[in-house]
């Protein structure tokens, strides 16, 4: 699906046919902003008029497809007369002559607004009051917002069910993303059904709280509830099989991240990534204000979390965008319902973990290892990585231990040398699912055959020493040194 304007970059020019009261509103704007236009009218007088006020108009009729077709390639056209019928023609010589041009037609009344989607307008306005200013917005939206445009775009075109899957074990910016999208989704086509869909558990306390006191609907990912979906989307996941449930070789129709993985080749309608971004939700939120959508307070407040989180409170991988964007949000969210979702208990098991890596810790030249054994509740480690990154002299925090599937790593950096994502990635990519960014990142090596060995723990004692070793090798450790401190 190609944008309009991308064809001729540089040289964006419009067409106005029909300059009555509602096309001389358009041309005002247009010269306003200096923005290089074409304008007709079939009445000499009117056309005489124009020039007057040095309007370069020309005298033709829109009926008069020769002419019109006479006239060039535009990105823009308008057909703003007062004729239904007259619009209605320019609509369909405009759709077979300037295929790839963004069409705007005046309706006159809820039938003629039918009649001109038909004949293929991409945006039909009426009454008149409202022409100019919105005619104005499309044209801007549409020029500022290529991506959001593009998305609304595709998704008026589906019918069926469209699954938004979350990674593994989603996080707020990936729970609050698939929110933003179904909310797209549903104001883009109300007839499109929407299923947020995750694997994993929803770890963390400050996870489940979310998803509790917003009352998300959130369902398992199977292979029966992805035969019931017709499209696919991905949200803070560079492709099918990183970090989600999806097998690598599952199409996929929208991808939306902000990780800097490599990316498998992907033929999908939609794709927006943006590392430089802190958040995912930072790329939602654009979407939202591009659109002119006031998002509600739940969502917001989602978004504003999801945020907040991925960037530990607007310190790490921040970007002045997610700073806008969560000043943006601020204006909507509920701040006691913030509040709520930001403090919850903390397990006990959780607790635990948290301890046991305190204990459990094992340290050379700032880089920090920890063992925390067979864990339930794997998103405790990366808080685990998390707290133990601010003991002093530690820039490097690793922690790691075993599921019932997996051995798990989590890690946190802030040496500027190193990058743990690409270290965890070469690592350990060949092996298991690995990566994440500079300064946070995670590994997960399945079991397979091994999970069926009962005591974890000692399976992790007797595989972890060699996987360590290449971990040293990778960031230049010597591994015989590596001590409890
Ligand atoms: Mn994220």
């Amino acid at each position: 699906m190609q944008e309009a304007v991308s064809q001729e970059a540089g040289s964006f020019s419009c067409l106005v046919c029909g300059c009555g009261s509602v096309g001389f509103l358009i041309l005002e704007r247009l010269r306003r902003e200096h923005i290089t236009f074409t304008c007709l009218d079939n009445d000499p007088a009117r056309v005489k008029e124009l020039r007057e006020q040095n309007y370069e108009a020309l005298c033709i009729d829109i009926i008069d497809k020769e002419r019109l077709s006479g006239l060039g390639w535009f990105n823009v056209v308008f057909f703003v007369s007062d004729s239904h019928e007259v619009n209605l023609s320019g609509v369909l010589w405009a759709r077979k002559a300037l295929p790839s041009a963004h069409v705007i037609a005046r309706a006159n009344d809820p039938i003629n607004k039918v009649d001109l989607l038909e004949a293929g307008a991409d945006f039909v306005i009426y009454p008149q009051e409202i022409i100019a200013n919105t005619a104005y917005s499309s044209l801007e939206q549409l020029r500022c917002s290529g991506n959001s445009s593009k998305l609304i775009h595709i998704l008026e075109q589906w019918t069926g069910t469209l699954g938004i899957v979350l990674h593994t074990n989603p996080d707020p910016d990936g729970i609050s993303c698939g929110l933003a999208l179904a909310e797209l989704a549903h104001i883009a086509n109300p007839d499109l059904h929407v299923q947020l869909l995750y694997d994993g558990v929803i770890g963390y306390q400050e996870n489940r709280a979310l998803v509790n006191i917003l009352e998300l609907k959130l369902e398992r990912l199977t292979p029966k509830s992805l035969t019931q979906c017709e499209y696919i989307a991905l949200v803070d996941s560079g492709g099918p099989g990183i970090n989600n449930g999806l097998s690598r070789d599952t199409p996929v129709h929208i991808i939306i991240d902000h990780h800097n993985e490599q990316q498998i080749s992907q033929n999908a309608a939609f794709i927006d990534i943006r590392p430089r971004y802190g958040a995912c939700a930072s790329i939602l939120t654009e979407y939202i204000k591009a659109l002119n959508i006031t998002p509600d307070p739940k969502l917001a407040t989602a978004l504003l979390y999801g945020i907040r989180t991925d960037t530990k409170d607007f310190h790490r991988n921040l970007s002045p965008n997610d700073l806008m964007n969560a000043a943006f949000l601020l204006q909507y969210a509920d701040a006691e319902l913030l509040e709520k979702i930001m403090f919850p208990q903390y397990s006990y098991e959780t607790m635990d973990i948290l301890g046991h890596a305190i204990l459990h810790r094992k340290t050379r030249s700032g880089y920090l290892f920890s063992n925390v054994g067979y864990v339930r509740n794997r998103d405790a480690l990366p808080q685990a990585a998390d707290m133990l990154l601010s003991l002093e002299g530690i820039s490097t925090a690793i922690v790691y231990g075993i599921t019932d599937e997996a051995i798990i790593m989590s890690g946190r950096n802030r040496d500027v040398r190193l990058n743990l994502g690409t270290v965890m990635s070469e690592t350990f990519g060949a092996i298991g699912d690995a990566g994440g960014h500079a300064t946070m990142a995670a590994a997960s090596i399945p079991l397979s055959i091994f999970s069926l060995v009962r005591d974890k723990e000692v399976l992790l004692d007797l595989v972890i020493e060699p996987l360590l070793q290449n971990l040293y090798r990778q960031i230049g450790l010597l591994e015989e040194n590596v001590e409890q401190k």
